[in-house]
């Protein structure tokens, strides 16, 4: 690459970020996108985890392994959003919490729009440590003492952001930010629910931390939901 030809490749690396931002505003005779996400070929048998510390507190009940979980064939804690979206509802910041009752991350998957603060909860009475694995956001590494009874964490840019704790090994889950405001996490029947989504045509994601992700165009006609099932195929 000649020199000019670097510097234009420079000056374009200098303004992706400028693209063009979610904007929220009031939506009028907004529809919706619902359904449910289908795990495609034969489940896992759930696996139970290696409780080895702290076991008067964190072995009062069994761990299994949340990383993927299929209830009746429907895919639990798959992340949806809709990732073309430019203009919708406003963004509503309400803090979410993250609960380590039990040694244990509950919720597994917590999505929100970015800009949120996550309150991470620690009602053992033993030391946790919130550790995440952060690559777009500034990774955070803290130790909350059993006497810290609340920890606050702000996740400032969309990325799904992992989350371990040092202590337990086994404890391990997912804080989702998203640069809008529709996203859902499926429930036990793998169902989710997008509302107040202006008409229009999007593409809706599904994201699930062992199987990726995988996309569908939906059009959304005013005061309609749109009906979307997405089949997810195991790896
Ligand atoms: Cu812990």
């Amino acid at each position: 690459m000649n020199k000019f030809g670097s510097l234009v490749l420079a000056m374009s690396l200098v303004a992706a970020p400028a693209m063009a931002a979610y904007e929220g505003g009031d939506v009028k005779d907004g529809g919706s996108i619902s359904g449910s996400v289908k795990f495609k070929g034969t489940a896992p048998a759930p696996k139970k985890l290696d409780v080895g510390k702290d076991k008067e507190v964190c072995g009062k009940t069994a761990k299994m392994d949340q990383s993927l979980i299929v209830e009746g064939g429907n895919l639990v804690n798959a992340v949806v959003t809709i990732t073309d979206i430019k203009k919708g509802k406003k963004i509503e910041l309400k803090k979410v919490q993250f609960d380590q009752n039990g040694c244990e991350y509950t919720p597994h998957v917590v999505a929100f729009p970015a800009g949120t603060t996550v309150e991470v909860i620690n009602p053992d009475g033993i030391l946790h440590n919130v550790h995440s694995y952060s690559k777009v956001n500034t990774a955070f590494n803290q130790a909350q003492p059993k006497f810290k009874k609340t920890l606050e964490v702000k996740i400032e840019k969309p990325e799904a952001v992992e989350v371990k704790c040092d202590v337990h090994g086994w404890m391990h889950g997912w804080l989702v930010a998203t640069e809008s405001p529709y996203v859902a996490v499926t429930d036990k029947s793998g169902s989710f629910k997008l509302d107040n989504v202006p008409a229009g045509s999007y593409t809706v994601e599904v994201w699930h931390e062992k199987l990726g992700k995988s996309t569908q165009k939906v059009t959304v006609k005013a005061k309609e939901d749109a009906k979307v099932t997405f089949e997810v195929a195991g790896k």
